[in-house]
């Protein structure tokens, strides 16, 4: 491998050094953390110039009562482990998908038919852990990015793909009724961090990164060894939900996106070194992105090229294997960021420690696999555009806008000037700087993921809000700011604090999302629901107040409309495992019920047309009144009954 990688003029100690206000001596730990003081701490002339700004502007963000936005936002919460959408531009937030969280609202984590879809892709393995400590279901997860799926190279309205950092998770949310409706546990794989659905020609694949290293076989025989930890790539089979192949590779891995061509995807590692501490993990000049060769992969899977490892096809792909599934090109040290844009060709890699984005012409890939070209010879551009470089979006007309951590600020560079400069031109890429609020992460752009992207619209999204909201105590939200983009000129619109900790956002044309306003009676979602109550003779369809006892386990079908329940009271005997199976007849647009059995910690939502159900154990004999919980009528408070939980002697 080549050692002509492109020296910046600022090195990583030189950087971490210069923010840290000169401190170059200290060890990485006490620099890293001394940048990002620093950082934070220079923000106070960004602040002054903001309200003026916003008060010019105001009147292309602001929609009047009842005015719809033109876009969804959806939107990773981080470590609250749901979806949210939002509306751009009024930056409205509208609703919340529960998906690795429990949520109180909604019974999600509770009822039966969410339970399915927590716990069927789950290892046995969990299983016994969350039995052993009392549980079905994580309660926890962190979800940090969200992108939809593609028909070629366009979002596609169908599916919107997560992960799951804290429990290796993948899942799924339905679009027409914005609700998951898969979740699978990775095996092999530890902290599924970045992940991008495959663009080109569709969504066959959801790819995934496992960011923490392991052994190979993590059953407790190899421990602190990490001359033996390895990474996992995984690619998801979209339409089933099931892993598909994996790569095991050399370094770790972070973020991961995917070519225009359905050729290659590709994911940066921060940790090439493969060290444990911080020190061991910035020690090296560059770090690399792996480019996976998915025709190539999919060829060794069928040649038998694989090992089979918990159920899983696992190919070798670290380096020095000698095959064409992977290629290792060197970066600049702790990249972060991987971004395609919308020209089918540009792949960028935001430098994090190094002031640079690495810029990847894919369509020189092919050499590097089939004519031994050198790695580094597809990139094409490295621009400095300043400190602390981690997300990029696009605007669809060459000009990419890329996040910088430490100066808190967005950088708007020309891709193509990038390029010549790079070639030697005496050319600046860079567009226009804008000073943001503070020490952004992710940043999207309005269908900026995508060949329709439209270049009106630009989210940052801060991690620091300090003084831009009233005072909530030690711990403040995030801020989330919104810009109209015009041309290379960022206006800004609009704070807005948001709860943890959303890291990545899409904005999404409205035109392409089109959900439903009251479920579909023969829904899979309740499956187990409609087939249980065809065996019990009782059709969930209609009417429904039977009550059926089937030896300790009760199961008690109601309807709702509103204001009431079918069933105003039922009888069951202490210890009775009592399931309450309801089917909201109301098909009225927003009238949802819900169902909650008070102090017993069960409740649900009853949306038009939904069934839901959800079980527990009559363990307190006693009077207790179910209400609905969700308003619904007028005589919404009337809309109760009660259960008698008979003592086991009576
Ligand atoms: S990562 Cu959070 S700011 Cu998890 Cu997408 Cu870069
Ligand atoms: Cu039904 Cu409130
Ligand atoms: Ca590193």
């Amino acid at each position: 491998m080549s050692n002509d990688v492109k020296k910046s003029g600022i090195s990583r100690r030189g950087l971490l050094g210069a923010t840290a206000g000169g401190a170059a001596a200290l060890g990485a730990m006490g620099a890293s953390r001394m940048a990002l003081l620093g950082g934070a701490a220079g923000v106070a002339t960004a602040a002054v110039t903001a309200p003026t700004t916003a008060k010019a502007a105001a009147a292309s963000s602001h929609l009047a009562p009842g005015e719809l936005d033109e876009y969804y936002g959806f939107w990773s919460s981080g470590q609250t482990g749901e979806v949210r959408i939002l509306g751009i531009p009024s930056m409205r937030e509208f609703m919340r998908i529960p998906v690795f969280n429990r949520c109180s609202a909604t019974g999600w984590g509770q009822t039966n038919e969410s339970l399915k879809v927590l716990t069927e892709g789950m290892s046995e393995r969990t299983k016994n852990y969350l039995a052993a400590n009392g549980k079905k279901v994580h309660d926890n997860g962190d979800l940090h990015h969200v992108h939809m799926s593609f028909t070629e190279g366009k979002y596609d309205g169908r599916f919107l793909f997560m992960n799951d950092k804290a429990n290796t998770r993948v899942a799924r949310v339905r679009l027409d009724v914005m609700k998951a409706d898969k979740i699978l546990e990775i095996p092999n794989a530890k902290a599924i961090h970045g992940l991008r659905p495959q663009k080109w020609p569709r969504t066959n694949y959801v790819f995934a990164n496992g960011e923490d290293e392991g052994p190979m076989v993590n059953d407790g025989q190899i421990l602190d060894d990490p001359s033996q930890y390895v990474n996992f790539y995984t690619a998801i089979d979209a339409d089933k939900m099931e892993v598909a192949w994996q790569v095991m590779v050399s370094g770790n891995l972070d973020n991961t996106d995917a070519d225009y061509d359905g050729k290659y995807a590709f994911s940066t590692s921060y940790n090439s070194e493969m060290g444990i501490s911080l020190p061991e993990m910035t020690e090296a000049e560059r770090d690399h992105v792996v480019v996976f060769n998915l025709a190539e992969i999919e060829k060794g899977i069928a040649a038998g090229d694989f090992i089979e490892l918990n159920g899983v096809k696992v190919i070798d792909g670290r380096k020095g294997q000698n095959k064409d599934y992977t290629r290792y090109i060197p970066v600049p040290n702790n990249p972060h960021g991987c971004n395609m844009a919308p020209d089918k060709i540009h792949l960028c890699i935001a430098g994090k420690l190094s002031p640079t984005v690495s810029v990847i012409d894919v369509r020189k890939l092919d050499a590097v696999f089939y004519e031994g070209a050198d790695p580094r010879s597809v990139v094409v551009a490295e621009p400095e555009l300043g400190l602390g470089p981690l997300h990029t979006a696009f605007d669809g007309k060459g000009n990419a806008l890329t996040t910088l951590f430490l100066d808190s600020q967005v950088v708007i560079w020309n891709i193509e000037d990038a390029v010549r400069a790079y070639a030697g031109e005496n050319v600046d890429p860079i567009r226009s700087k804008v000073d943001v609020h503070y020490q952004p992460g992710h940043n999207s752009t309005s269908m900026g993921e995508t060949l329709e992207a439209d270049g009106k619209w630009f989210i940052s999204m801060n991690k620091f809000s300090k003084d831009r909201f009233l005072n909530v105590g030690p711990l403040k939200p995030e801020n989330e700011q919104l810009f109209s983009l015009d041309g290379t000129n960022l206006t800004l619109l609009h704070d807005s604090p948001t709860f943890a900790e959303p890291h990545d956002s899409i904005i999404v044309h409205r035109s392409v999302v089109n959900p439903r306003n009251a479920w579909d009676r023969n829904d899979p979602m309740w499956a187990d629901a409609r087939a249980q109550a065809e065996k019990d003779g009782v059709n969930i369809d209609e009417w429904a107040d039977t009550i059926i006892r089937d030896g300790n386990k009760v199961r008690v079908y109601m309807s709702s409309v509103a204001p009431a329940f079918s069933i105003e009271s039922f009888t069951v005997k202490e210890g009775d495992e009592v399931t309450v199976i309801i089917t909201n007849l109301d098909d009225i647009d927003d009238l949802t019920h819900g169902f909650c059995m008070g102090d017993h910690g069960v409740a649900m939502e009853l949306a038009p047309q939904a069934t839901a159900s959800a079980t527990f154990v009559a363990a307190k004999p006693g009077v207790y009144w179910y209400y609905c919980q969700w308003f619904c009528h007028a005589l919404h408070m009337e809309m109760r009954g009660r259960m008698f939980v008979e003592p086991k002697g009576a």
